[in-house]
Formats: C-alpha cells, sequence, structure tokens
C-alpha cells in the first residue's frame, strides 16, 4: 500500500479520499487554489500545499503543479476524485512520466472511452448491448440519410467527443437531418476540437441506468449491480438510488455478468461505470465513465463497501478485498445533490455560510465539505453536499430521506433542499415510475 496519496480536487470528494486514507493508514496531501485556503479539504488532509489561483486551469488542472506538488510532498500516487483530470488521459500519461501513480485505469483505457465511437465499438466487440445505429463514424449528410432511412425515425446525432450532453441532436424526421446532422458537428467542433459524429436510434422514453464495475487490472473484475440516475435536469443528475427501482434480480445478474465479463477482458484497473438507456426491459449500452462517480454512496451503502479503498487496493496492486460471490445487496440507498443554487432557474449561489447542522441517525450519511462561516467561492461547480440515507427497502429509505432533509441546516445560500421536499411528495418519485425526461417536465409545471 501507498504511505502517502495526493488527492487532485476539492470539496466533498477530497474529503471523501482523505477519510478513505485515513482509515488505511495512508497519508493524504491536499492540495488548493489560493481560494479554498481555508476549505475543509485542506484541513482534514494531513499536508496541503497551494497549487494556484482560484482558475481551475491554472490550479485544479494544471499538470505541472499537480506533478510539482507530488516532487515535493513525496506522494506515490494520485487521486484525482471526479470532474477536473479524473478522465484526462493526458495527465494519467505525465504522472506515468513522472514514476507517479495514477489512482484509476490506464491512460489507454479513459483514451478508448473517452471517444464515444470507439468505446461503442470496444463495448460491442466485448459483447455489450448497443443502440442500434451507425456503425462508427458518420462523414457527410448523405450517409446520415441513409443511417437515417435504415434505422429509422426519430434518431439522435452525437459527437464522438461529447457526452453528458453535449454536441447532440434529435432528428424526429428525415426532414429535420440536414439540420441536426450540421449542427451536432459544428458544437462537436466548437466545444472540443473534433467534428466526428455518429447516429443511434433515438429512445424516447427510456431511464438511465448505470452498472458499477471494478476491475483489478489483471483480468478479474466484479459488477455492484445498477444505479437509477433517471432524475436529471440539463444532464445533472438531481437524485440518484440503488437498487434500480425496475430492476429484477435477474435482469442485473444477466446486465452485471456482461459489464464485468467486458471489463475483464481488457484488463480494467479501478472503478468504472457503464451507462444504459432502459427501455422495455432491455439495455442499450451508451458511454462508459472511467472514475469514481459523484453518486458512488448508493453503491457503497448497498453493498456495504467502501468504493475508495478498493481504488487504493488495485492501484497499489492488491486484488479486491471481495469477490462476486461475496457483493449481496441490503436494503435500498437515495442520494440527492444539495447544490448552492437559487430556484426556480438553478443560478449558482456562493456565498458565506451563517449555519449548516448535518443530518444524522441510523442509514444517514452526508458527504459535505461545508462547515459554519465557510464561504463557498464562485470558481467552481456549486454540489456542496450529498444527502445519502439507506433503508431495508424503497419506502424506509424515502421516509428516512424526508426525516433527514428535515433535519438538514444550510442557512446563508440558497439551496436545492427545498426541491427535493416538493419531489418527495410526487406520486412518481414514491412509486419510482419516472423516466429521463419526468423531471423537466414536472420542473416546468412545478417551478416556472
Ligand atoms: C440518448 C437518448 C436517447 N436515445 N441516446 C444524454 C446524455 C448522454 N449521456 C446520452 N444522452 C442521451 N442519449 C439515444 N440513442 C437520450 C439521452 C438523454 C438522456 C440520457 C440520460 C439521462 C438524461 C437524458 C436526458 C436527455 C437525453
Amino acid at each position: 500500500m501507498f504511505d502517502k496519496i495526493l488527492i487532485a480536487n476539492r470539496g466533498e470528494i477530497a474529503l471523501r479520499v482523505v477519510r478513505a486514507c485515513r482509515e488505511m493508514g495512508v497519508k493524504s496531501v491536499a492540495v488548493h487554489s489560493t481560494a479554498d485556503s481555508d476549505a475543509m479539504h485542506v484541513r482534514m488532509a494531513d499536508e496541503a500545499i497551494c497549487i494556484g489561483p482560484p482558475s481551475s486551469a491554472q490550479s485544479y488542472l494544471s499538470f505541472a503543479s499537480i506533478i510539482a506538488a507530488c516532487e515535493i510532498t513525496g506522494a506515490q500516487a494520485v487521486h484525482p476524485g471526479y470532474g477536473f483530470l479524473s478522465e484526462n488521459a493526458a495527465f494519467v500519461q505525465a504522472l506515468e512520466d513522472h514514476d507517479i501513480k495514477f489512482i484509476g485505469p490506464t491512460a489507454a483505457d479513459i483514451w478508448t472511452m473517452g471517444d464515444k465511437i470507439t468505446a461503442k465499438d470496444t463495448m460491442k466487440a466485448l459483447g455489450v448491448p448497443c443502440v442500434p445505429g451507425s456503425a462508427g463514424g458518420v462523414p457527410t449528410l448523405e450517409d446520415a440519410q441513409r443511417i437515417g432511412a435504415e434505422v429509422g425515425y426519430p434518431v439522435i446525432i452525437k459527437a464522438t467527443a461529447g457526452g453528458g450532453g453535449r454536441g447532440m441532436k434529435v432528428a424526429q424526421t428525415a426532414a429535420d437531418m440536414e439540420q441536426a446532422f450540421h449542427s451536432a458537428r459544428a458544437e462537436g467542433k466548437a466545444a472540443f476540437g473534433n467534428d466526428e459524429v455518429y447516429i443511434e436510434k433515438y429512445l424516447t422514453t427510456p431511464r438511465h441506468i448505470e452498472i458499477q464495475v471494478f476491475g483489478d487490472g489483471k483480468g478479474n473484475a466484479v459488477h455492484l449491480g445498477e444505479r437509477d440516475c433517471s432524475l436529471q435536469r440539463r444532464h445533472q443528475k438531481v437524485l440518484e438510488e440503488a437498487p434500480g427501482p425496475c430492476i429484477t434480480p435477474e435482469l442485473r445478474e444477466r446486465i452485471g455478468k456482461v459489464c464485468s465479463d467486458a471489463v475483464a477482458k481488457i484488463n480494467y484497473a479501478g472503478a468504472g461505470t457503464i451507462e444504459f438507456l432502459f427501455e422495455n426491459d432491455e439495455f442499450y449500452f451508451i458511454e462508459m465513465n472511467t472514475r469514481l462517480q459523484v453518486e458512488h454512496p448508493v453503491t457503497e451503502a448497498i453493498f456495504g463497501i467502501d468504493l475508495v479503498r478498493e481504488q487504493l487496493r488495485v492501484a497499489s496492486g492488491m486484488p479486491l478485498s471481495f469477490t462476486q460471490d461475496e457483493l449481496v445487496i441490503n436494503g435500498h440507498s437515495i442520494e440527492v445533490r444539495i447544490n448552492a443554487e437559487k430556484l426556480p432557474d438553478f443560478r449558482p449561489c456562493p456565498g458565506q455560510i451563517t449555519q449548516f447542522h448535518a443530518p444524522g441517525g441510523l442509514g444517514v450519511r452526508m458527504d459535505s465539505a461545508l462547515y459554519d462561516g465557510y464561504r463557498i467561492p464562485p470558481y467552481y461547480d456549486s454540489l456542496i453536499g450529498k444527502l445519502i440515507v439507506h433503508g431495508r427497502d424503497r419506502p424506509e429509505a424515502l421516509a428516512r430521506l424526508e426525516r433527514a432533509l428535515g433535519e438538514l441546516i444550510v442557512d446563508g445560500v440558497d439551496t436545492t433542499i427545498p426541491l427535493f421536499h416538493a419531489l418527495l411528495a410526487e406520486e412518481a418519485v414514491q412509486t419510482g415510475d419516472y423516466n429521463i425526461h419526468w423531471l423537466e417536465h414536472w420542473l416546468k409545471e412545478n417551478l416556472a
């Protein structure tokens, strides 16, 4: 195991990694921008080092600053958290060039999954079910029109460098294709410097189901079931739960085995998430995320395992601490994302926290880097905490979530807490009967 690692992130996830390190006897180094000198992750880590000015580009995204911080502190490995450099293949390569271990998959695997056409080709070849569509890239409008006719409208045109909803256009009919094709290409070019696109059948009312996988980098892998993340606004998840309300044990075992077999075959190392659209009891692969995700705690809750601990074990060459057979689901877990945002338009709301009180009690976990008097800087993501509850079943988890939200106090800034009280009163949330469009429709009717 490592003696000391550096955490190339901030906020609740940096704190989350510090906690795992402390329990494992691994020393932790926090890095921070000048805007984050008073941040909780800086206080909680064993050491802290300033890596630059507030702008992420010059601090949390700076290869040179982070590598220098490793050299100065003697950190042997880097945990990237999520966001920032967590899926940057060039960063992983740069660390390797400096003999620093990246706590995550190889640069090659990150690159493969970062290019969505390559990711889909790879997954398809590994036996993972994909959305019907083009075989690889679609270079011309004529190709797009031919594929549209073959696949049948509606179709969706996606930038290969996209993901998370950027560079996507729906063509409802053949008449929409020209406009949709050119605008998807233009968006891909503008946002990512890559205008290559591919085409898929557009699924109209799917759920977003993602499978958590874990590989040891030596050909062994497990799956840890699914999370349902269908409640999203503008491609930002709002509430996540595990297990999925409409996933049976048979469906879980079938898709889970497909996923663990796939990542085992590529000697995948560390945590990964394979994203699917789920419609009419069928799974359709869309993307793979090669990082630990924001919503990983719901999986931790139902399996009773520490995913960050496993990341450190695998990165240091140790085996996973459990086998597939030992992974048994216990109960139900729900996470809500607490953002410093003002409703109804979700405008970021940085500022000083005048009072913070985290809820507690049985089955309640609050992952947050807030404290009384903390000033939320305006430079970064508006996520300020995650409230995760665990119950013996879904109704118990829902009741516990309502109870815990009632105890949570975040004063001084506007937050998304009132949204969750309102959502929990909804029949569709109580029954789990929602799809990827439900929340946007609800917001239009209830918040506008
Ligand atoms: C789709 C789709 C329907 N059909 N692909 C959005 C983000 C990116 N990860 C993939 N996305 C979608 N891909 C096909 N073939 C609908 C979406 C989509 C979506 C997916 C998951 C969660 C929320 C979403 C909201 C709008 C659209």
